[in-house]
């Protein structure tokens, strides 16, 4: 460490005589000025967008700065309990915009941008995606941290500094290609490196007894290879209220004595190359959304983040507290985002016996009231277990502390369950078998004072089924907290015209108090104020329009209507389905079969994990009938169809706010709850939908004659399992059995027939899981709703205004209300 604390050193030179920086446009041109010739060393002859980019950043930065030190000081002061949100994802995207909206300098930096000649939105353009994360999960925790900040609770987020976030999705020739996503070659302007808090971490090694001073038998680890975690803090600035939180994401590095051996016998070069294996840990992000078993570097991350975010933790209660745990838990909350930083239940363990000479009882009692764990799955295959060999090997004290959790657990179910061996079996955080398994979930459940899942329905199924047994043993552990977005970024920062349109109409109290949006229910009735909504979400679907011709090369008239399913690449999503029913589109038109047609652009766009065969073969079948439908003169403008590539925050950011019908269209009881389908709802999409997740709470607020409801329900999908014939489905069908046809016959695959057998066969299985036969006609009757629906414009923007009305709910500034009073229990720290 090269950088010493001087917490008790006394200030050389007084900090709070600073003079304050501006907030007018001239203020922000000066900024950008000086930064341009100082920070940058640029001068007359380099104006490049890049440089204008960083220039204008640095000059926002400057004004988070500030807020950022005084709410540190202040949360020192308050002194109070804190919550910290530990996750191996945050899906940031970009920054810029988001900071000056919530420091209320939007209108200034347009005038400066102006003054200076230069064009904000190809600034904006300039800054790459933070896609440190795969998805909803991601996404949920960036979301969260800013509702978080808005509402001054003293929250931290704790994750992984990846080097290369999510990949870039490419498409070649129909299919998808990854590239490496180095999004800080450029510099990261948001962030501050803080190597004065650096941490070590262990791995491998070997435990062994001692006697301490005292001469009680302790445990330690010994023989370990550390690794260096080194903190960089990004700025999370609340809305226009002073307060600017944190988001600290480790870097990993090798310790300077790295392989002392080698270096001893004389091999410089081998040994400083052997620092790869420290700094790969924080290389890249696991593109996987559904766990990946087995992954040794994957462990390390996880246990990377678990380590050193909680001796952070630590670090600050020893330097005000000493060495009394006493109030830990009544001060501190760890929030677990899935299981995939669970392993921080045995390392607090670790460390407050093996380190601070906590009795097990003591430790355990503390443990298990700090550690809250929220569940986002409700696929069994998607529970995360890792073999116990694999554990024994790279963290060997831990896993003692997860063996013993696990028999004091085991004797607690024995105690309630007498001689019910085979229920300890069930609920064994220990699975047995040819590889043994430590199964995540149970650990987290076990070690937690909360379990929750994300919308109603989840939390529902879950405790009815994957977690039962917990939930027999534990009830009042359990709970629901119903997902959100945060309306900064997904309708103040993304929906301008929408913005100043409610603006005008209900004044600006929604930005902060989403359900103030209710006002907007009379306006839905005045013809004047419909013509003006109209207005905003056609200039959206113009500017998504130009994106789509120059990415895809497809002209999206913005008379048509804008139907939409942007999502990771899943086969529980069911993607197929909806291109099931756009190849029936396309064969009613070749059929003649148009009479009151409503034209249709539709837009398919997300990521398939690169190993997902079947998801990669999804996107090819999309990519194809594109190809077909636009380069069919008889289709013309009555059906557009493209592939989006490289779904991400800030595409999705164009596409919510232009999008009239949001696809959310999940076999019911397999989506936990999704979120793309609340920020299409604020955006004013009307939803068409199966009765999964979220999207039942979405048509309880909205009301049934505003959503599009079509399949099975999820008690109706469990009972047909064991008696689904699609084929028998599919032959009743005239519509299903030509689109079948179309497929079969290698319509989609002119030069490689035969190419999507795979994905017919899996139509056609009685064992498929998704039952995407069963909701076809349903869904195809559900789009001719929607269809028609359309074409009243009047009655469509009626709903489209009630979806945007009645989306209060679904702010995270709410949910994170919930986790408030129910589970952190949290002060605000008002400022100023
Ligand atoms: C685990 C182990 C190894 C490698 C990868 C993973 C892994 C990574 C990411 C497993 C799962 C994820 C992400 C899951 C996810 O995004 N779930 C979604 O969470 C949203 C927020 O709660 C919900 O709205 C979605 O319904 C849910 O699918």
């Amino acid at each position: 460490m090269t950088t010493k604390s001087t917490k008790n050193a006394t200030p050389k030179y007084d900090i709070t005589n600073v003079p304050p920086v501006g907030a007018t446009s001239y203020d922000l041109v000066n900024g950008i000025q000086r930064h341009f010739v100082r920070t940058l060393g640029q001068d007359n002859r380099s104006h490049s967008s890049h440089y204008n980019y960083q220039a204008l950043a640095f000059t926002i930065r400057d004004r988070l700065m500030e807020c950022w030190k005084d709410s540190r000081e202040a949360s020192c002061e308050a002194d109070g309990r804190r919550a910290y949100y530990l996750s191996l994802e945050f899906l940031m995207g970009r920054a810029m915009g988001n900071a000056m909206l919530n420091l209320g300098l939007d209108e200034q930096a347009e005038q400066a941008m102006h003054d200076l000649g230069i064009d904000l939105e190809e600034m904006i353009d300039e800054e790459h995606d933070a896609g440190l994360g795969n998805g909803g999960l991601g996404r949920l925790a960036a979301c969260f941290v800013d509702s978080c900040a808005t509402l001054q609770l003293p929250v931290t987020g704790y994750g992984i500094r990846y080097e290369y976030g999510m990949f870039r999705q490419l498409i070649k020739d129909g299919a998808q290609a990854e590239e490496p996503d180095h999004w800080l070659r450029n510099g990261n302007i948001w962030e501050i490196a803080r190597p004065e808090y650096e941490q070590r971490i262990h791995f491998g090694g070997r435990t062994e007894q001692y006697r301490d001073d005292a001469g009680v038998l302790r445990c330690r680890w010994v023989d370990a290879n550390d690794v260096l975690a080194i903190p960089y803090d990004t700025p999370i600035p609340g809305y226009q209220n002073g307060t600017v939180n944190t988001l600290r994401l480790w870097k990993s590095a090798a310790t300077d004595e790295f392989d002392l051996g080698e270096f001893n016998a004389g091999s410089y070069p081998e040994s400083v190359a052997s620092k790869n294996e420290a700094e790969h840990i924080s290389m890249v992000l696991y593109p996987n959304d559904s766990s990946e078993n087995g992954k040794e570097l994957r462990l390390r991350q996880q246990y990377f983040l678990a380590s050193a975010s909680i001796k952070d933790v630590i670090r600050r209660w020893v330097e005000k507290n000493g060495n009394d745990f006493s109030q830990f838990a009544a001060k501190n909350c760890f929030q677990l985002n899935d299981t995939h930083p669970t392993v921080s239940v045995a390392e607090l363990m670790r460390i407050l016996m093996d380190e601070y000479h906590l009795e097990w009882d003591d430790a355990w009692e503390i443990t298990s009231k700090t550690m809250a764990y929220t569940n986002h799955t409700l696929l069994p295959e998607a529970l995360e277990r890792w073999p116990v060999y694999l554990f024994g090997r790279l963290l060997p004290r831990v896993l003692d502390i997860i063996y013993e959790i696990n028999a004091r657990f085991l004797t607690e179910v024995a105690k309630q369950w007498p001689g019910d061996v085979e229920r300890q079996r069930r609920m064994s955080i220990i699975e047995e078998g040819d590889v043994q398994q430590v199964r995540m979930a149970y650990l987290a459940i076990a070690g937690s004072y909360s379990v929750n899942g994300v919308a109603q329905l989840h939390s529902d199924l879950l405790v009815e089924g994957l977690f039962a047994d917990f939930y027999a043993m534990w009830p009042e552990k359990f709970n629901n907290k119903t997902n959100g977005v945060t309306q900064r970024r997904w309708m103040a920062m993304c929906n301008k015209p929408m913005s100043a349109l409610i603006n005008e109409t209900i004044g600006e109290g929604w930005v902060t108090k989403l359900s103030e949006l209710g006002q907007l229910a009379p306006y839905a009735e005045k013809a004047a104020f419909r013509k003006k909504w109209a207005a905003c979400k056609r200039q959206n679907k113009e500017r998504l329009a130009e994106v789509v011709e120059q990415v895809c090369g497809v002209r999206f008239s913005p008379d048509a209507m804008f139907d939409v399913q942007v999502k990771r690449i899943h086969e529980y999503k069911r993607q197929l389905l909806n291109v099931l029913h756009v190849i029936h589109l396309y064969d009613r038109i070749k059929r003649g079969d148009t009479a009151n047609w409503t034209n249709r652009c539709v837009l398919i766009g997300g990521k398939a994990a690169p190993g997902y065969y079947m998801a990669k073969q999804i996107i090819k079948l999309v990519s194809n009938v594109a190809e077909v439908v636009n380069n069919d003169p008889e289709v013309g403008d009555k059906l557009k169809v493209v592939f989006f590539p490289n779904y991400r925050v800030s595409a999705m950011e164009i596409i919510a706010p232009a999008t009239d019908l949001s696809e959310q269209i999940s076999t019911a009881g397999k989506e936990a709850s999704g979120t793309g389908n609340m920020k299409f709802m604020m955006n004013g999409a009307m939803t068409i939908g199966t009765l999964d997740g979220a999207n039942i709470e979405i048509r309880e607020e909205v009301g049934e004659e505003n959503f599009f409801l079509f399949g099975l329900t999820a008690e109706e999908v469990e009972a047909t399992r064991g008696h689904y014939d699609p084929s028998a489905i599919i032959a009743a069908d005239e519509d299903f059995k030509r689109v079948m046809e179309l497929l079969e016959c290698g319509h989609f695959s002119q030069f490689e027939p035969g190419l999507f057998s795979s994905i017919t066969h899996a139509i056609r299985g009685s064992d498929d899981p998704w039952l995407v036969a069963a909701d076809f006609r349903t869904y195809v009757d559900a789009q001719q709703r929607a269809a028609e629906a359309y074409q009243d414009q009047k009655s469509w923007l009626r709903m489209s205004i009630f979806n945007t009305t009645y989306s209060g709910k679904f702010s995270t500034d709410r949910t994170m209300e919930d986790y408030n009073r129910d589970i952190w229990k949290l002060e605000p720290i008002k400022l100023k």
